[in-house]
């Protein structure tokens, strides 16, 4: 198990979303006990910085959220810079930018960042595509290094994440530009359909198999819009037909006990949609089934 202290960041963010309301997703899972639920597993858990955007009117949403992406990352990094496993609490997706920068910065010596994206969307728009220009449907495109240069040069270089070392699970949602820049580029994209046919846990061994070949450390970015809407109705974009809970739970169990997994994020709760709780113990589900050191026993326990 990971004996690593787990280091909670909330990345309280809304301003990258046309619907803010995933801002409140981290303070909501905070005050329902987030850290408690993970500390009754056995890991050590601390709450870092709570780290904030700010819409600043002379700014545009892509300068509020560039601004922001910084300031998530220098916490991110000052969490591995001390050793601990990070999980960023969002937030709408677009804090996916500051925390897997800071990654990849902390990683970029010994190598290269593997990273699974479980998603409803690409997030894989630029400035130059996107009808919203909301910024949280660019992420995945920044990290590539397409985008905005304060989106995808932060700490003063691109292509956080090398197109071999990516793979997106769940997709159902997105727009042609999206999905013929992560064609060109070569990114495995398991859409739902797959996901359908093949199972997740088929689809997920895989995907682990990609981002760790070639890589230093891996990660997962978790978008809570990724599972069924049954599941979790209260995220910032849902979408019909997702990725089952119960049939998530076991495959993720015990990834932190992997030495080369170095973080996680969880993105896109909503609270003010999340009526009766049902999305936010999903959360946590998730997040234990992950993290948590005994996390087989608590699948199926779920
Ligand atoms: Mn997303």
């Amino acid at each position: 198990m990971s004996t690593k202290v787990l280091h909670l960041i909330g990345a309280e963010v809304g301003e990258g979303a046309s619907d803010g309301g995933c801002k409140w997703g981290a303070a909501a899972l905070r005050e329902q006990g987030i850290a408690q639920v993970l500390a009754n597993t056995g890991r050590n858990v601390t709450w870092g910085d709570n780290v904030t955007a700010q819409a600043l009117q002379a700014n545009t949403r892509l300068e509020a959220i560039e601004v922001f992406s910084q300031q998530l990352a220098q916490s991110v990094e000052k969490a591995l810079r001390h050793g601990h496993q990070p999980l960023v609490v969002g937030g709408d997706h677009s804090c996916a930018v500051g925390t897997w920068s800071a990654v990849a910065e902390s990683l970029r010596p010994s190598g290269g960042l593997g990273l699974i994206w479980i998603d409803a969307h690409l997030d894989a728009h630029t400035p130059e595509t996107s009808d919203s220009q909301a910024p949280h449907g660019m992420p995945l495109a920044s990290l590539l290094g397409h985008g905005s240069v304060g989106m995808t040069h932060l700490y003063g270089w691109g292509g956080k994440l090398q197109a071999a070392n990516v793979v997106v699970i769940g997709a159902r949602s997105y727009e042609a530009p999206e999905k013929a820049l992560l064609e060109r580029l070569g990114v495995r994209v398991m859409f739902m359909e797959e996901v359908l046919e093949r199972g997740f846990a088929a689809c997920f061994e895989e995907a682990r198999t990609i981002v760790k070949a070639n890589t230093a450390g891996w990660g997962i970015t978790f978008d809570l819009d990724g599972l069924d809407p049954l599941d979790a109705p209260g995220t910032g974009t849902p979408v019909e037909t997702g990725i089952r809970l119960a049939d998530a739970l076991p495959v993720l169990a015990g990834c932190s006990h992997d030495p080369d997994f170095v973080a996680m994020e969880l993105t896109e709760y909503n609270p003010l949609r999340d009526f009766g709780g049902r999305t936010a113990q999903a959360a946590m589900q998730l997040v234990c089934s992950v993290l948590a050191p005994d996390s087989q026993a608590l699948a199926m326990a779920a």
